[in-house]
Protein backbone atom coordinates (compact mmCIF):
# COMPACT_ATOMS: atom_id res chain seq x y z
CA UNK A 1 0.00 0.00 0.00
CA UNK A 2 1.33 3.61 -0.76
CA UNK A 3 1.84 5.97 1.56
CA UNK A 4 -1.00 8.46 1.54
CA UNK A 5 1.62 11.04 2.31
CA UNK A 6 4.00 10.38 -0.58
CA UNK A 7 4.29 13.08 -3.08
CA UNK A 8 1.62 12.56 -5.89
CA UNK A 9 5.19 12.62 -8.11
CA UNK A 10 5.98 9.10 -6.34
CA UNK A 11 4.42 6.52 -8.82
CA UNK A 12 5.21 2.94 -7.40
CA UNK A 13 5.16 -0.31 -9.11
CA UNK A 14 5.88 -4.03 -7.96
CA UNK A 15 9.45 -4.74 -7.90
CA UNK A 16 10.55 -5.93 -11.00
CA UNK A 17 12.71 -9.10 -11.36
CA UNK A 18 14.00 -9.61 -7.54
CA UNK A 19 15.09 -13.04 -6.80
CA UNK A 20 15.83 -14.80 -3.85
CA UNK A 21 17.94 -17.91 -3.65
CA UNK A 22 18.48 -20.38 -1.05
CA UNK A 23 20.97 -19.96 1.54
CA UNK A 24 23.50 -22.35 0.02
CA UNK A 25 23.24 -21.29 -3.77
CA UNK A 26 23.56 -17.58 -1.98
CA UNK A 27 26.74 -18.54 -0.22
CA UNK A 28 27.59 -20.00 -3.71
CA UNK A 29 26.99 -17.16 -5.53
CA UNK A 30 28.90 -14.42 -2.67
CA UNK A 31 32.08 -16.78 -3.42
CA UNK A 32 31.77 -17.32 -6.75
CA UNK A 33 31.84 -13.63 -7.51
CA UNK A 34 34.35 -12.90 -4.78
CA UNK A 35 36.85 -14.94 -6.89
CA UNK A 36 35.87 -13.68 -9.77
CA UNK A 37 36.87 -10.29 -8.99
CA UNK A 38 39.87 -11.57 -7.43
CA UNK A 39 41.27 -12.07 -10.89
CA UNK A 40 40.78 -8.95 -11.78
CA UNK A 41 44.27 -6.98 -12.35
CA UNK A 42 45.06 -3.71 -13.41
CA UNK A 43 46.84 -3.72 -16.69
CA UNK A 44 49.70 -1.45 -17.65
CA UNK A 45 50.92 -3.00 -20.95
CA UNK A 46 48.02 -3.62 -23.46
CA UNK A 47 47.77 -5.60 -27.06
CA UNK A 48 46.46 -3.26 -29.81
CA UNK A 49 44.06 -5.64 -30.70
CA UNK A 50 40.13 -3.98 -31.25
CA UNK A 51 37.50 -4.53 -28.59
CA UNK A 52 33.78 -5.33 -29.94
CA UNK A 53 31.60 -1.77 -29.84
CA UNK A 54 28.54 -4.17 -28.68
CA UNK A 55 30.82 -5.36 -25.53
CA UNK A 56 31.65 -1.88 -24.81
CA UNK A 57 28.14 -0.28 -25.21
CA UNK A 58 26.81 -3.29 -22.66
CA UNK A 59 29.46 -2.17 -20.26
CA UNK A 60 28.59 1.29 -20.47
CA UNK A 61 24.69 0.18 -20.41
CA UNK A 62 25.51 -1.91 -17.06
CA UNK A 63 27.32 1.17 -15.31
CA UNK A 64 24.39 3.30 -16.14
CA UNK A 65 22.02 1.38 -13.81
CA UNK A 66 24.39 2.66 -10.91
CA UNK A 67 22.04 4.57 -7.96
CA UNK A 68 22.78 7.83 -7.96
CA UNK A 69 22.08 11.21 -6.15
CA UNK A 70 18.16 11.68 -7.28
CA UNK A 71 18.49 8.93 -9.73
CA UNK A 72 20.04 12.34 -11.83
CA UNK A 73 22.86 9.66 -13.52
CA UNK A 74 25.41 12.43 -13.39
CA UNK A 75 28.11 10.93 -15.67
CA UNK A 76 28.47 10.90 -18.98
CA UNK A 77 31.49 8.86 -21.07
CA UNK A 78 32.97 9.76 -23.73
CA UNK A 79 34.73 6.73 -25.98
CA UNK A 80 37.84 7.01 -27.62
CA UNK A 81 38.86 4.78 -30.51
CA UNK A 82 40.10 7.31 -33.10
CA UNK A 83 44.04 6.66 -33.16
CA UNK A 84 44.79 10.59 -33.75
CA UNK A 85 42.37 11.53 -30.80
CA UNK A 86 44.12 8.50 -28.52
CA UNK A 87 47.54 10.27 -29.99
CA UNK A 88 46.74 13.40 -28.43
CA UNK A 89 45.40 12.29 -25.03
CA UNK A 90 48.80 10.59 -24.67
CA UNK A 91 50.75 13.81 -25.47
CA UNK A 92 48.44 15.75 -23.21
CA UNK A 93 48.92 13.43 -19.98
CA UNK A 94 52.56 13.07 -20.40
CA UNK A 95 53.15 16.69 -20.62
CA UNK A 96 50.83 16.69 -17.30
CA UNK A 97 52.55 13.52 -15.69
CA UNK A 98 56.17 14.27 -16.19
CA UNK A 99 55.75 17.30 -14.48
CA UNK A 100 54.04 15.22 -11.39
CA UNK A 101 56.77 12.39 -11.71
CA UNK A 102 59.93 15.04 -12.13
CA UNK A 103 58.68 17.79 -10.17
CA UNK A 104 54.56 18.56 -8.26
CA UNK A 105 54.62 14.93 -6.23
CA UNK A 106 55.79 15.27 -2.83
CA UNK A 107 58.32 12.53 -1.99
CA UNK A 108 55.95 10.79 0.21
CA UNK A 109 53.16 10.04 -3.03
CA UNK A 110 56.25 8.47 -5.13
CA UNK A 111 57.07 6.26 -2.20
CA UNK A 112 53.81 4.94 -1.99
CA UNK A 113 53.18 4.48 -6.20
CA UNK A 114 56.90 3.08 -6.19
CA UNK A 115 55.40 -0.62 -6.00
CA UNK A 116 53.27 -0.15 -8.85
CA UNK A 117 56.34 0.70 -11.06
CA UNK A 118 54.46 3.93 -12.58
CA UNK A 119 55.99 7.08 -14.36
CA UNK A 120 55.25 9.63 -16.59
CA UNK A 121 55.29 7.10 -19.83
CA UNK A 122 52.30 6.31 -20.91
CA UNK A 123 52.02 4.39 -24.29
CA UNK A 124 49.29 2.60 -23.15
CA UNK A 125 47.01 5.45 -24.02
CA UNK A 126 47.55 5.13 -27.44
CA UNK A 127 48.77 1.00 -27.44
CA UNK A 128 45.03 0.15 -26.20
CA UNK A 129 41.85 -0.10 -28.21
CA UNK A 130 39.52 2.14 -25.94
CA UNK A 131 39.87 5.10 -24.02
CA UNK A 132 36.79 6.21 -21.93
CA UNK A 133 36.75 9.56 -20.59
CA UNK A 134 34.33 9.67 -17.13
CA UNK A 135 33.09 12.51 -16.87
CA UNK A 136 31.13 13.84 -13.46
CA UNK A 137 28.38 16.32 -14.21
CA UNK A 138 28.96 19.09 -11.64
CA UNK A 139 25.61 20.48 -12.22
CA UNK A 140 23.05 19.81 -14.69
CA UNK A 141 21.73 21.81 -17.15
CA UNK A 142 18.24 22.27 -18.76
CA UNK A 143 17.47 22.72 -22.62
CA UNK A 144 17.24 26.26 -22.27
CA UNK A 145 20.19 26.26 -20.84
CA UNK A 146 19.30 27.01 -16.35
CA UNK A 147 21.32 25.03 -14.31
CA UNK A 148 19.90 22.90 -11.65
CA UNK A 149 21.80 20.84 -8.52
CA UNK A 150 22.93 17.62 -8.72
CA UNK A 151 23.58 15.86 -5.23
CA UNK A 152 26.08 13.17 -4.42
CA UNK A 153 27.87 13.58 -7.58
CA UNK A 154 31.35 12.19 -6.48
CA UNK A 155 29.77 8.82 -5.03
CA UNK A 156 27.25 8.56 -7.67
CA UNK A 157 30.11 8.41 -10.46
CA UNK A 158 32.43 6.44 -7.99
CA UNK A 159 29.77 3.94 -8.02
CA UNK A 160 29.10 3.75 -11.55
CA UNK A 161 32.98 3.59 -12.84
CA UNK A 162 32.98 0.62 -10.05
CA UNK A 163 30.27 -1.12 -12.10
CA UNK A 164 31.73 -0.56 -15.79
CA UNK A 165 35.01 -1.86 -14.52
CA UNK A 166 33.49 -5.07 -13.09
CA UNK A 167 31.28 -5.11 -15.81
CA UNK A 168 34.39 -4.89 -18.44
CA UNK A 169 36.16 -7.93 -16.49
CA UNK A 170 33.57 -9.62 -16.26
CA UNK A 171 33.55 -9.49 -20.04
CA UNK A 172 36.87 -10.09 -20.11
CA UNK A 173 38.66 -7.15 -21.07
CA UNK A 174 41.41 -5.38 -19.06
CA UNK A 175 41.38 -2.00 -17.28
CA UNK A 176 43.54 0.51 -15.94
CA UNK A 177 42.49 3.40 -14.01
CA UNK A 178 44.35 6.30 -14.79
CA UNK A 179 44.01 9.23 -13.86
CA UNK A 180 46.00 11.92 -15.27
CA UNK A 181 46.66 15.20 -12.89
CA UNK A 182 44.57 17.43 -13.99
CA UNK A 183 43.33 15.96 -16.61
CA UNK A 184 40.98 19.09 -17.59
CA UNK A 185 42.09 18.66 -20.83
CA UNK A 186 39.96 15.84 -21.37
CA UNK A 187 37.02 18.43 -21.93
CA UNK A 188 38.69 19.77 -24.91
CA UNK A 189 39.54 16.94 -26.31
CA UNK A 190 35.91 15.43 -25.88
CA UNK A 191 34.43 18.43 -26.96
CA UNK A 192 32.44 18.24 -23.37
CA UNK A 193 31.00 21.60 -21.74
CA UNK A 194 32.56 22.80 -18.74
CA UNK A 195 29.66 21.57 -16.20
CA UNK A 196 31.16 18.65 -16.60
CA UNK A 197 34.40 17.08 -14.73
CA UNK A 198 36.68 14.57 -15.81
CA UNK A 199 37.53 12.12 -13.13
CA UNK A 200 39.08 9.22 -14.59
CA UNK A 201 40.50 8.05 -18.03
CA UNK A 202 39.67 3.93 -18.13
CA UNK A 203 42.18 2.30 -20.55
CA UNK A 204 40.60 -0.62 -21.90
CA UNK A 205 41.39 -3.67 -23.85
CA UNK A 206 43.30 -7.11 -23.94
CA UNK A 207 46.36 -8.27 -21.74
CA UNK A 208 49.31 -7.83 -24.37
CA UNK A 209 50.94 -11.38 -24.04
CA UNK A 210 53.18 -12.17 -21.55
CA UNK A 211 51.75 -9.28 -19.62
CA UNK A 212 53.06 -8.57 -15.93
CA UNK A 213 51.60 -6.94 -12.95
CA UNK A 214 53.22 -5.40 -10.06
CA UNK A 215 52.60 -8.33 -7.18
CA UNK A 216 51.77 -5.60 -4.92
CA UNK A 217 48.30 -4.85 -7.06
CA UNK A 218 47.25 -8.53 -5.68
CA UNK A 219 47.60 -8.01 -2.11
CA UNK A 220 43.89 -7.41 -1.02
CA UNK A 221 43.35 -6.49 2.36
CA UNK A 222 41.59 -9.13 4.94
CA UNK A 223 38.10 -8.86 6.19
CA UNK A 224 39.00 -7.82 9.35
CA UNK A 225 41.09 -5.21 8.08
CA UNK A 226 38.38 -3.83 6.34
CA UNK A 227 35.24 -4.70 8.26
CA UNK A 228 33.55 -5.29 11.65
CA UNK A 229 31.00 -7.02 12.47
CA UNK A 230 28.37 -4.98 15.12
CA UNK A 231 25.63 -7.38 16.65
CA UNK A 232 25.04 -10.98 15.99
CA UNK A 233 26.22 -13.18 13.28
CA UNK A 234 22.55 -13.30 11.83
CA UNK A 235 21.39 -9.96 11.94
N1 LIG B 1 48.27 10.02 -11.92
C1 LIG B 1 49.58 9.39 -11.97
C2 LIG B 1 50.06 8.98 -10.62
C3 LIG B 1 49.33 7.87 -9.96
C4 LIG B 1 48.70 8.14 -8.76
C5 LIG B 1 48.12 7.13 -8.06
I1 LIG B 1 47.32 7.56 -6.24
C6 LIG B 1 48.10 5.80 -8.56
O1 LIG B 1 47.51 4.79 -7.84
C7 LIG B 1 48.76 5.53 -9.75
C8 LIG B 1 49.36 6.59 -10.46
C9 LIG B 1 49.61 8.24 -12.98
O2 LIG B 1 48.56 7.87 -13.50
O3 LIG B 1 50.69 7.73 -13.25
Amino acid sequence: MKNPELSPDCVLEPLPDYREYPQAEMVERARAFHAELLRRRTVRDFDTRLVPREVIEACLLAAGTAPSGANQQPWFFSVITDPEHKRRVREAAEVEERSFYESRAPQEWLDALAPLGTDWNKPFLEEAPVLIAIFAQKYGVHPDGQRFSHYYVPESVGIASGLLITALHHSGLATLTHTPNPMSFLNKLCGRPTSEKPVILLVVGYPKQGCQVPVHGGIKKPLSAIAQWIGPEHG
